[in-house]
């Protein structure tokens, strides 16, 4: 693949600041002229894998798909940026291991839970708190960080504009783009 294609995989907690990250990146490419794509909840759990919910089994085939329709868009010379919670190691090892050396770049989107929690845009952390929505990430279904992230970036210390940054300048460093 023609450089610049690649997988910039954010996972973290809800709330973390990953589709804010993405799309920030997103339009940052944009503005150089490179082609790139965000997936999110709202175009694929609303979309291809309407139907799918939060057992441990949905959230594996979820982020399995994801990482496919990724691939495609690596294939077409572009890149994807996935933003998911993504919480298990096993399943986005798997996505690692289904593109090329160097075309996936797990990127942390590292957030105390206490400041998520204290964030919750949609008051979901409250509700499942209240017990109203079962198997929630980091209340009542475990989130496994990576062992050893391309990057971690710590949105509890870091503004928006210094994420970016800290992004494209990994992409520049390690030459994608
Ligand atoms: C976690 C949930 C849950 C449960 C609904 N656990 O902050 P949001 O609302 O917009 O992002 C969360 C989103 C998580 O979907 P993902 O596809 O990223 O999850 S995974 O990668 O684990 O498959 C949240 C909402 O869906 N949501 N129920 N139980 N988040």
């Amino acid at each position: 693949n023609g450089h610049g294609s690649c997988v910039l995989w954010f996972t973290g907690l809800s709330g973390a600041g990953k589709s804010t990250l993405a799309n920030a990146v997103d339009r940052r490419l944009t503005e150089r002229g490179l082609r790139s794509y965000v997936l999110d909840g709202d175009n694929i759990r609303h979309g291809l894998n309407r139907g799918l919910g939060f057992s441990p089994e949905d959230r594996r085939e979820n982020i399995r798909r994801i990482g496919e329709v990724a691939k495609l868009f690596v294939d077409s010379g572009q890149i994807a940026l996935t933003a998911f919670i993504s919480p298990f190691r096993e399943d986005r090892d798997r996505v690692r291991d289904i593109l090329d050396p160097g075309e996936f770049i797990e990127i942390h989107v590292d957030c105390a839970l206490d400041e998520c929690e204290r964030r919750d845009p949609k008051g979901l952390y409250e509700k499942a708190r209240r017990g109203e929505i079962p198997e929630f990430t980091g209340i009542s279904s475990p989130y496994e960080p990576p062992g050893s992230p391309e990057l971690t970036i710590r949105t509890d210390r870091l503004n928006i504009e210094e994420s970016v940054n800290r992004v494209i300048a990994y992409l520049e460093e390690t030459k994608q783009i």
